[in-house]
């Protein structure tokens, strides 16, 4: 019996104001073939399907879909869980419906054993537990507790939830848990870490991805066989247990700093005498590529010249020599000639001093510094009232010494 964990797949994501509908739209394609093609049984997908809790209309439709083909085309099961990026109450508000097409989505949970499948139904040779994301904020509220002690609790709450479907299940057959959050030890991307209304910052610590805390390997029941995760965006396998706890990442990068390295998806099987295997992990197609290109304006020039940049989503990242005016905009065209879309131009200062080299006998005034700054950044001199903010800022800061 074959099994297919995939996750994140942040179908109507945007990345600066891109759609990525094509990219995620070919991906789905592909990854019906591969079902059909690999003979799977059962489809995992956790969590994170949508990248918002209210989707759009086109992501909406490219989702179901999906799923309209896959039960019609294919004998395969699925269970899909919700991610921190999704609403739990819209993904599984036509579970009941989806039931026909052998597709069991699980936003909320009520009862452990409503988590808990076993497939194929008739004859069980493999049994699942699905957990949807849980935020900290659905535990039980309880006055005068501390941050730790809430984590503690959040960690607490999802081992007895594991230990209770674990309970629910039957003997003798391989197990599997399916979930969506942080384990200690998982690598970051940063993507991950926005969940609605989260503002994002790049320097946060690392713990508390998607609102809750991390959990440890250990944590985990013993006796199960797989642990099929979503939420972190880089395929990856946590150590310290005897069975995998794995992450399938995200089937494309939703940033430029996830283009390094290959998406995946991983395959599973069940022999006939009931074993669970790791079978294959097979590399997503790139659908876009994205790229990251650095240096000074020369060495951008060149690069834009000698590169192939047909259809490619381009993030510039410019080394300036000194301060002063730059042209990002010839930049953006000598990528734009030969086929390619600059998405971002992100400006560094000389690394030399760690800040902007300005000389302090041409500049007299604060005012001339920011100006400075301001065209060496942006390209263009500050406006009348950013000049007047800034002015004020000053004055308030002369006013309190
Ligand atoms: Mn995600």
């Amino acid at each position: 019996m074959r099994i297919l964990h995939t996750a994140d797949w942040h179908i109507g994501q945007k990345l600066h104001e891109r759609s990525r509908h094509e990219e995620h739209k070919q991906f789905l394609d592909w990854l019906l073939k591969l079902i059909k093609e690999h003979k799977i049984q059962l489809l995992l997908v956790s969590g994170d399907i949508f990248d918002t809790s209210l989707p759009s209309a086109e992501a909406t439709n490219l989702y179901y879909e999906f799923l309209y083909k896959l039960s019609n085309e294919s004998e395969t099961y699925t269970v899909i869980i919700a991610g921190n990026h999704d609403s739990a109450r819209h993904l599984e508000a036509p579970r009941e419906f989806l039931k026909m097409g052998r597709i069991h989505v699980v936003g909320l949970v009520n009862d452990p054993s409503e988590c808990v499948f076993t497939f194929p139904p008739d004859n069980p040779r493999v049994a699942v537990a699905a957990i949807p994301y849980i935020s900290e904020n659905e535990l039980q509220h309880i006055s005068f507790e501390t941050e730790v002690e809430k984590s503690d609790r959040y960690q607490e709450f999802l081992k007895d939830l594991y230990t209770q479907c674990v309970a629910e299940m039957p003997t003798g057959i391989p197990k599997i848990l399916m979930g969506h959050f942080f384990v200690e030890g998982g690598s970051i991307s940063g993507s991950e870490r926005r969940t609605q209304g989260e503002p994002l910052n790049e320097s946060q610590p690392s713990i508390r991805v998607g609102g809750a805390t991390a959990v440890h390997a250990a944590d985990f029941p013993e006796d199960v066989d797989y642990v099929a995760l979503g939420h972190l965006h880089r395929p990856q396998t946590i150590k310290g247990t005897d069975f995998p706890i794995r992450y399938s990442g995200s089937p494309i990068p939703l940033r430029f700093s996830e283009a390094h390295y290959r998406k995946k998806i991983f395959i599973l099987n069940i022999s006939d005498s009931g074993v669970l295997q790791q079978e294959e992990e097979i590399e997503i197609p790139v659908f876009k590529e994205l790229c990251v290109v650095e240096g000074d304006e020369l060495s951008l020039q060149q690069q834009a010249m000698s590169g192939d940049w047909e259809g490619k989503y381009i993030q510039v990242k410019l080394t300036l020599d000194t301060v002063g005016k730059t042209k990002s905009d010839e930049i953006r065209n000598a990528f734009t000639n030969r086929g390619g879309d600059v998405l971002i131009i992100e400006v560094k200062m000389p690394e030399s001093d760690g800040g902007p080299t300005i000389q302090i006998e041409d500049m007299k005034h604060p005012e001339e510094i920011f100006e400075q700054y301001h065209i060496s950044t942006f390209d263009n001199p500050p406006d009348v009232s950013l000049k007047q903010t800034f002015s004020e800022l000053l004055q308030m800061v002369e006013e309190s010494k």
